[in-house]
C-alpha cells in the first residue's frame, strides 16, 4: 500500500500496530480520531525521518460481535466479514492511512500463526487446563461467552455489561462473574454446564507487569494507560480462559478440543504478527527482526477500551513465549463523542467515513485536521459539525490556504513563477528563517511524545509565521518602491511554503502532495531530510495558483446536523412498548369491539384532553368521553369511523357518564390516530373479532 523510501541499512526499526477493527460494521470518525490518524501521523513521520517502519493492521474477523451481526442479518459470519472488510479497507485507503499491510484474521497465514502460537505455549506448559461450569443457553444450545451474555458488572453495577468486558468501567472479567446474567441470543437466564478450557494464569505475570509498566514506564506512558494498568494489577489478576465453545474462530489445535476455538482476544493481537509476516513475504523481507530484535520499537495504537488487552493480556502472551519483544509504548486515546452523545453503531449515531466522502468529496484532510486538532488524547472529546466548519474556514482556509495562495499568486504575478534571488537579509528576515529552521524539531518533540494535537498546532504556527511575515513586510506595497526588497521577501516566503509542504505531510498528506505539485518541489523535498528542510533555489519554476482548501458553507453543515436530528427522531420511533402479560383466548372473546361513527363532538369544559362524543355504534347511539382533545379538534371528527369497545363498564368522567371506549393508536410524535376500517363496507355495529 505504501511506497516507502528504501530505508537505510542500519535505520532504527519500528513496528507500529493499529487496533484491528471488528469487521461487523463500517468505520466512523471515532475510529479514525482514536487510533488510525495518530498511528498514521506517527508512521509517516518516522518514514520521513528515514526509519525502518512496518505499520500493520487488518480486519478482526472473529469474535461474537460478528456472529451476532450474522444472526441478526440472517447471513453467515463469512458473508459479514467479507462485506465489511472491503468497506473498511477502502475507507482506510481513501483517508490516506498508509498501512504497509492490511490483513485479515480469516487469512490462512493468521490461522497458522495463531495456532502455532497457542500450540507453542501449550507445549511449554504455559496454560492451566480446567473443567468448570460455564453459562449455557439451553434453548440456543450453546455456551454463552463474551458478548453472548449480558448482565450486571460486578465492579460498577452497569446492568448491560458483556461477559468479558464492561464498557462502562472498562473492567475485564469472566462471564461467570456477571450478576443476573441473561443470554444475548434468547434473553433466557443461562444454566451452568461443565466444559474444558485452557487458561493463561495472568496472576503469575502480575508482579512482572507491575515492575515493567507501573514502575518501568511511570514517566513515559500516558496517565490514562498507567491508571488502568495500576487498577487491574492492584485488584489482583486471575487466570483467564483463552479458548471458547464457539463455532466461529480459529479451532483450538489440540486433540479433544473439537468444537472449541481460540478466544478472539487471544487470536486478534497475534494478527499484528501475521500481518507483519504477510507484508514481509510480499516485499521480500524477514519478519522476525520486527518482532524479535530487542532494538525494534513496538508501538500499539489503540482506544481506551483495548488497554487491558494490550497492556496485560497480549504482553503476558508474548512474555510466556519468551522470544518476542514487548511494546515500547501503548499510546491509547480516550473516546470521541458526536455532538454531545456517545458514538453508537447500533443507534447509527456516527459519521461514517464512506458517507463523509460522498458529501465532502476530496476533503479527507479537513477531517484529518479536525480530528487531530480535537483528538481525545487525554480526555473524551466531542466532534461538532459547527466546529468542523469553523476549523476549516478559520484555520485551514484563512491561515494555511491563505498564506500559500498569497505566495503562489504573487510569485506568478511578479516573476512568472520563477523563484527570485534573496538579497541582503534584514533582522526580521534572519529571525524568520531561524524560526522556520526550528519547526522540524518542535514538531518532532511533540510527535515523539504522542502529542499530535500539539504537533499540529505547531504546524499551523508555522503557517501563521508566514502570514505575519507577509502582512508585516507588505510586498504588494513595496513592489512599487523597492522591488529588490520584494525579491528577498518572496524568496523567504517561498522557503516557508516549501517547509510547510514537507512538515504537513504526516498530518495533511493530500494537501502536502498538492502543495508539492504547485511548488513543483516534489523532487527537491524527496531528497531532503525532515530536520534539514530543503530550500527552493532561486530560478526554480513553480506552478500556477490552485486553492488548497475551500470554504464550507452553512448549508452544507446544516445538512449534516439535520441528518443527525433525523437519526435521533428515527431512534425515538423505534422505542416499542414491550408486550403485556399473556391472556387466554377467553379473555379476548370477552371484549366486544364494534365499528361506529362519531355524530357529535364537544370539548369537556375546563379540561385539556377530553372530548364528549356522541357515537352511533349500530346497536345504539351513546355518549363516550375520550381523551383525544390534544390530537383532534371537535369539528374535524364529525363523521369519523371509529372502533369502540362497547361492553366496558360505564365510568363517570368530569360528571359525564362514558359508555365505552374509542380505540386509538399512538403515533411516534406522541399524537393519536383512529383505528378505523380500511373502507366503508363495514357499517356501524360491525363486530371486530
Ligand atoms: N477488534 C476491538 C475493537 O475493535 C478489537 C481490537 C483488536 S486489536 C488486536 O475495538
Ligand atoms: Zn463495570
Amino acid at each position: 500500500m505504501q511506497d516507502q523510501k528504501t530505508s537505510l541499512p542500519n535505520a532504527e526499526r519500528y513496528t507500529i500496530t493499529a487496533a484491528l477493527p471488528y469487521t461487523n460494521g463500517p468505520i466512523h470518525i471515532g475510529h479514525l480520531a482514536g487510533v488510525y490518524i495518530p498511528a498514521d501521523i506517527y508512521a509517516r513521520y518516522l518514514r520521513l525521518n528515514n526509519k525502518d517502519v512496518a505499520f500493520v493492521c487488518g480486519s478482526d474477523e472473529h469474535g461474537v460481535p460478528i456472529t451476532l451481526k450474522a444472526k441478526k442479518e440472517g447471513i453467515t459470519p463469512q458473508e459479514v466479514v467479507d462485506k465489511y472488510h472491503a468497506i473498511i479497507k477502502r475507507s482506510f485507503e481513501d483517508f490516506g492511512i498508509t498501512f504497509d499491510n492490511y490483513s485479515r484474521t480469516s487469512a490462512k497465514i493468521h490461522h497458522d500463526t495463531a495456532s502455532d502460537f497457542f500450540k507453542n505455549l501449550y507445549d511449554k506448559g504455559k496454560f492451566i487446563e480446567e473443567v468448570s461450569a460455564q453459562l449455557y443457553d439451553d434453548e440456543a444450545k450453546q455456551f454463552l461467552a463474551d458478548r453472548f451474555v449480558i448482565g450486571t458488572c460486578p465492579k460498577c453495577g452497569n446492568e448491560e455489561s458483556y461477559g468479558d468486558q464492561c464498557e462502562n468501567c472498562g473492567t475485564s472479567h469472566n462471564a461467570t462473574d456477571l450478576i443476573n446474567p441473561r443470554s444475548a441470543i434468547t434473553g433466557n437466564i443461562p444454566t451452568l454446564k461443565e466444559t474444558k478450557h485452557w487458561y493463561l494464569p495472568l496472576n503469575e505475570y502480575e508482579n512482572w507487569l507491575k515492575e515493567w509498566i507501573v514502575e518501568g514506564h511511570k514517566n513515559d506512558w500516558k496517565t490514562n494507560v498507567l491508571g488502568q494498568v495500576k487498577s487491574w494489577t492492584n485488584d489482583g489478576l486471575k487466570p483467564r480462559a483463552v479458548t471458547r465453545d464457539l463455532d466461529w474462530g480459529i479451532p483450538v489445535p489440540l486433540e479433544g478440543a473439537e468444537g472449541k476455538v481460540l478466544y478472539v482476544w487471544f487470536d486478534a493481537p497475534i494478527g499484528y504478527i501475521s500481518s507483519t509476516k504477510e507484508w514481509a513475504e510480499r516485499v521480500g523481507k524477514d519478519w522476525e527482526p520486527y518482532w524479535k530484535d530487542r532494538n525494534t520499537k513496538l508501538i500499539h495504537f489503540i482506544g481506551k477500551d483495548n488497554i487491558v488487552f494490550h497492556c496485560i493480556i497480549f504482553p503476558s502472551m508474548l512474555k510466556a513465549d519468551g522470544n518476542y519483544i514487548l511494546p515500547e509504548n501503548v499510546p491509547a486515546n480516550e473516546f470521541l463523542n458526536l455532538e454531545g452523545d456517545k458514538i453508537s453503531t447500533s443507534k447509527n449515531w456516527a459519521v461514517w467515513l464512506h458517507e463523509y466522502l460522498e458529501e465532502f468529496k476530496d476533503k479527507q484532510d479537513v477531517l484529518r485536521y479536525v480530528l487531530t486538532a480535537n483528538a481525545p488524547e487525554t480526555k473524551d472529546n466531542d466532534f461538532m459539525w459547527k466546529d468542523f466548519q469553523a476549523r476549516n474556514n478559520n484555520e485551514l482556509v484563512a491561515i494555511f490556504g491563505n498564506f500559500i495562495n498569497r505566495v503562489v499568486v504573487l510569485t506568478n504575478k511578479y516573476y512568472n513563477g520563477l523563484v527570485p534571488m534573496a538579497g541582503e537579509l534584514s533582522e526580521v528576515d534572519q529571525n524568520t528563517l531561524n524560526k522556520l529552521k526550528e519547526y522540524p524539531q518542535i514538531i518532532s518533540d511533540s510527535i515523539e511524545r504522542y502529542r499530535f494535537r500539539e504537533a499540529l498546532a505547531e504546524l499551523m504556527n508555522l503557517a501563521r509565521l508566514g502570514n505575519k511575515y507577509l502582512a508585516d513586510e507588505e510586498p504588494w506595497k513595496q513592489i512599487k518602491t523597492d522591488p529588490e526588497r520584494v525579491n528577498t521577501i518572496m524568496n523567504i516566503a517561498l522557503q516557508i511554503a516549501a517547509g510547510l509542504s514537507i512538515l504537513s505531510e504526516p498530518f495533511l498528506p493530500f494537501t502536502s502532495s498538492k502543495l508539492k505539485s504547485i511548488l513543483k518541489n516534489v523532487e527537491l523535498v524527496s531528497e531532503c531530510d525532515w530536520n534539514d528542510l530543503a530550500t527552493i533555489p532561486a530560478g526554480h519554476q513553480i506552478g500556477k495558483p490552485e486553492l488548497l482548501f475551500a470554504k464550507i458553507e452553512d448549508a452544507e453543515i446544516q445538512l449534516q446536523i439535520d441528518k443527525l436530528e433525523a437519526t435521533k427522531e428515527g431512534n425515538k420511533e423505534e422505542i416499542v412498548e414491550p408486550q403485556k402479560e399473556t391472556i387466554g383466548f377467553d379473555d379476548f372473546t370477552k371484549l366486544d369491539i364494534r365499528i361506529g361513527t362519531i355524530l357529535e363532538a364537544v370539548k369537556v369544559p375546563k379540561t385539556k384532553k377530553l372530548l364528549q362524543l356522541k357515537v352511533d355504534v349500530g346497536i345504539d347511539t351513546r355518549t363516550i368521553v375520550s381523551g383525544i382533545a390534544e390530537s383532534f379538534k371537535p369539528e374535524d371528527i364529525i363523521g369519523q369511523k371509529v372502533s369502540v369497545l362497547v361492553n366496558l363498564a360505564p365510568r363517570t368522567l368530569r360528571g359525564v357518564e362514558s359508555q365505552g371506549m374509542i380505540l386509538m393508536a399512538n403515533t411516534p410524535d406522541g399524537k393519536l390516530t383512529f383505528v378505523e376500517p380500511e373502507n366503508d363496507t363495514v357499517s356501524n355495529g360491525g363486530q371486530i373479532s
